[in-house]
């Protein structure tokens, strides 16, 4: 796409010899930043950020900057492959996509009559861009088992938005709020789902009053007018006692609260039960510091809660993000500018019309692993991890017999590592899609070779809330890789689902643009779209739940059997909940702060990033690492109830000494052997999935915190060299 260049770029091409620029939309992360890939002689030459995109207005994090060397990686999978050894021998021939997609077909129709399509489970991990494909594929063969990371990410954000005010609300930093919350979240690090950091920092640097609740000392904390280090995991506490000053001291919006919520005196009636006092002790916040940063939240107008996933893994999963809204809801910031928005999104076919989510039979959809007991989730077509790992290992309540993975990492990235890695081995058959063979895919019958953001036609950010849609266009080819759109519709048509598909994919394109009279080809040439923004929607049509309402009391929780008001619950493991643990595993264990260059196990085996931070690392109080005789990058042992990692010890003062914090996400593509020391730093072998340590209507893992002790390896810990 070379005409209208604006003069710049023309003249970087001639000075560097640059013989081709395609705009297009970055997605090493969740994606959406604008790119120029300039290229030469048909292979990309450099990438830059778009000025133009109302999403990065031209900054790009370092994943952005190396996504070649991602996509001509030497180790990349450009071919299918079908395993000629045992499972995790490392022996593979390549294969043609043929026979790739004949053989999972044929096994897919295998399980479907043998055990129902039940037993099969289609899976990715966190947003990819390719949900809504593998969602129809999984409805139109009638599975109701789609095992995504949305039970403790991104998914409980949505489905209690949506029980609560219709939709999430996304803070406005367009409009600039004068006052940002940061909750558990590090975006100038994570950009996550639909925020970018330089957004925040745009605002900040307009004057925002800063409010930061995190256990770290951030750079964002570093920043903040007000920083509440929390003990870890006790969120939900500290949201009920901020609301408790804020209703005792009727900081509220009263008009809003008369008029638009559900529930009001119940609420105030729960809160009450939430004293500054009691707060204090629950999350070690000095109560005059709660009081602060709520009478400067309230009172600072417009606002908005930037809020992470540390609240959301979390055995108080759901209440904490339904708390969140509260306070967004009560101080008058929803649907304001400046404030958090219900954006609309453009008049196209949205990801659950595209899901094909009314295909699945109703007498399917009860089927659904963990629906009975995770009833949120369920509602959202959300299954728990464990859910699926039982059914592999013990067949309850039926057996599953085929996973599919398209984009994920599981035995890296899901909580019990060493109890995924037993179903894993066990399962009958696993077909898994990606760019590289990892500790995961090592242990697949068949690998596809997925194609990188460069190499395909696509909707960008389709399912996100902000209300933009973006076109990814296709750069460059390598080797056979295919984006997963089209190996899906392609497996689609082998396995009787054609009549719902497309000859092409481009089709599939057209078709979710057709309510809006475009074409790809037309949308191409216009880069982004954005669905009407109007204010205050609710004033003219309510909010979208059952009262019509904002439901700080929720009527649909209640009716799937829950208590419809938020409350704080001890994690399962805690030095209060089990004293008697904590003696022999003395600290809490914070896992999986994000790091720059990484994506969750991802870009391990790319130059720059892996240059940039070579080892994992845990975070240990100076005070700490003293009284336990470990010295500043020492390789350390760190064991929980589950088992022991090691990592590099980094003296970090900035938090509690009675906690620590370690990296997730770990594997060392460099070591050849099979399974790629996916046991040696992986956090996740020390984190713990039973059921009961899960938000029990939402299904999230308590992941984020957890007991744990910590020793130098040459005590005699592990066995590896340092
Ligand atoms: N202890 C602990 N564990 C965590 C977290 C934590 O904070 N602490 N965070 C969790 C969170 S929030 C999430 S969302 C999950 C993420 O879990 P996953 O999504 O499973 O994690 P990734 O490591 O990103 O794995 C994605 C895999 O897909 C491949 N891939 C990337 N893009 C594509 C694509 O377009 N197509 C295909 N076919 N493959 C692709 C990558 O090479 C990689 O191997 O991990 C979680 N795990
Ligand atoms: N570079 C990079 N970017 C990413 C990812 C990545 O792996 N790498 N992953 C992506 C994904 S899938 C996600 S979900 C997002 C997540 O992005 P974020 O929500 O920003 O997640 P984290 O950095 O893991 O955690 C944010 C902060 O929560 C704090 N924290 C830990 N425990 C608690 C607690 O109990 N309460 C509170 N209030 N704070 C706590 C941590 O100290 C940390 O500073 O990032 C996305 N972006
Ligand atoms: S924030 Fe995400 S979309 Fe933007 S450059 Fe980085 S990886 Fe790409
Ligand atoms: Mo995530």
């Amino acid at each position: 796409m070379t005409e209208s260049l604006h003069p710049n770029i023309e003249k970087e091409m001639a000075a560097y010899g640059y013989d081709g620029v395609v705009k297009s939309h970055c997605r090493m992360c969740h994606g959406g930043c604008g790119v120029l890939v300039y290229t030469r002689s048909g292979r990309v030459a450099k990438i830059a950020g778009d000025p133009d995109c109302p999403i990065n207005h031209g900054t790009l994090c370092s994943k952005g900057l190396a996504s070649a060397q991602l996509a001509y990686h030497p180790d990349r999978l450009t071919q299918p492959a079908r395993r000629i050894g045992p499972k995790g021998s490392g022996k593979w021939e390549p294969i043609s996509w043929d026979e790739a997609l004949d053989t999972i077909a044929e096994r897919i129709q295998h399980y479907k009559t043998g055990f129902g399509a039940e037993s099969i489970v289609m899976g990715y991990g966190t947003g990819r861009d390719n949900e809504a494909v593998i969602y129809r594929f999984a409805n139109l063969l009638g599975t109701p088992n789609v095992l995504t990371a949305g039970h403790f990410c991104y998914g409980p954000r949505i489905s209690t938005s949506i029980i609560t005010c219709g939709t999430n609300p996304i803070v406005d930093y367009e409009n600039f709020p004068r006052c940002i919350m940061v909750w558990g979240n590090n975006i100038v690090i994570s950009n996550p789902d639909e925020y970018k950091g330089e957004s925040f920092s745009v605002a900040l640097n307009r004057g925002a009053k800063l409010i930061a609740i995190d256990p770290r000392l951030t750079r964002i904390s570093a920043r903040a007018d007000v920083w509440l280090q929390l003990r870890p995991g006790t969120d939900a506490a500290l949201a009920l006692g901020m609301l408790h000053v804020i209703i005792r001291e009727e900081l509220y919006d009263k008009d809003f609260v008369e008029n638009w919520v559900y529930g009001w005196d119940p609420f105030v009636k729960r809160v009450n039960e939430y004293p500054p006092e009691r707060v204090e002790e629950i999350t070690w916040v000095p109560k005059a510091k709660l009081r602060e940063a709520a009478r400067l939240f309230a009172t600072t107008k417009p606002a908005g809660i930037q809020w992470g996933v540390a609240i959301e893994q979390q055995v108080n999963c759901a209440d904490n993000d339904r708390l969140l809204m509260a306070l967004m809801g009560i101080t008058g910031n929803i649907d304001v500018p400046g404030g958090q928005v219900l954006h609309q999104a453009p008049r196209i076919r949205n990801v659950g019309h595209f899901g094909a989510h009314r295909m699945l039979p109703d007498t399917q959809r009860e089927k659904r692993l963990g629906g009975d007991r995770f009833r949120l989730a369920g509602q959202f077509a959300i299954i728990n991890p464990k859910c699926v790992w039982d059914a592999i290992l013990e067949e309850k309540p039926y057996p599953v017999k085929m996973l599919f993975f398209i984009s994920s990492n599981p035995l890296v990235t899901r909580a019990n590592a060493k109890e995924v890695y037993r179903a894993l081995e066990k399962v009958d058959f696993m077909a898994v899609s990606d760019f590289f063979i990892t500790p995961t895919a090592e242990l697949a019958d068949i690998v596809l070779p997925s194609a990188t953001w460069l190499e395909m036609d696509y909707i960008g950010d389709f399912w996100k809330r902000h209300g933009y849609i973006l076109a990814r266009r296709k750069v460059i080819q390598v080797g056979e890789c295919r984006s997963d759109h089209e190996m899906l519709n392609d497996l689609a048509h082998r396995v009787g689902q054609g009549e719902h598909w497309w000859p092409d994919f481009e089709q599939a394109l057209d078709w979710i643009l057709e309510p809006m009279g475009l074409t790809w080809q037309e949308f191409k040439k216009m880069d982004h779209i954005r669905g009407e923004r109007l204010d205050q929607k609710y004033k003219t049509r309510g909010f979208s739940t059952p009262s019509r309402k904002f439901e700080l009391y929720s009527t649909l929780l209640e009716k799937w059997g829950y208590d419809p008001l938020p409350k704080f619950r001890e994690p399962l493991e805690s030095p209060y909940s089990t004293p008697h643990l904590a003696k022999v595993y003395p600290y809490i264990l914070i896992t999986g702060r994000r790091l720059p260059g990484f994506f969750h196990s991802e870009n391990r085996q790319l130059p720059w990033m892996r240059e940039l931070h070579r080892d994992p690392v845990v975070e240990i109080h100076p005070e700490t690492a003293k009284k336990e005789g470990i010295g500043e990058g020492d390789w350390v042992v760190i064991e929980s109830p589950r088992g022991r990692i090691r990592q590099r010890a980094k003296f970090f003062a900035g938090m509690d000494p009675r906690v620590l914090s370690a990296e997730h996400g770990w594997w060392f593509p460099e070591k050849k052997d099979p399974g790629h020391g996916w046991e040696e730093s992986n956090v996740n072998i020390l984190t713990d999935n039973a059921y009961e340590n899960c938000d029990p209507a939402m299904g999230a893992t308590h992941i984020r915190t957890l007991l744990c002790n910590i020793y130098p390896e040459k005590n005699g810990g592990a066995s590896h060299e340092g």
